[in-house]
């Protein structure tokens, strides 16, 4: 499904109000690195996760080793950032 790519002032704009995201080098993304109690903690917020992923129909690029959980959110048919990967920070940030 066509969904635009934020433009950079949009972007810009957004970025403000996601501490701890940063844009990605090749500026097509917004990654944050999480560090949970244990891996117990970051797997169950990966579960939340994964099922706000499942409904919204849009899925973050994750890696997770132990008690640490890094993300990065882009939109691949915007081909860049989009409102969904705002609005997936925005749920994240309020559970972690
Ligand atoms: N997740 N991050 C991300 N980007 C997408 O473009 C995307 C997705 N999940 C599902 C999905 N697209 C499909 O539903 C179609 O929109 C391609």
């Amino acid at each position: 499904m066509a969904i635009p790519r934020l433009t950079d002032t949009e972007r810009d704009e957004a970025l403000g109000k996601l501490p701890g995201w940063a844009l990605s080098e090749d500026g097509l993304a917004i990654e944050i690195e999480l560090e949970f109690g244990d891996f117990n903690a970051a797997f169950g917020f990966m579960a939340r996760v994964a099922l706000y992923a499942d409904k919204a129909d849009h899925h973050p690029e994750w890696f997770n080793v132990y008690n640490k959980v890094r993300i990065r959110l882009t939109t691949h048919d915007a081909g860049g950032l989009s409102r969904r990967d705002v609005a997936m920070a925005q749920f994240i940030d309020g559970i972690v």
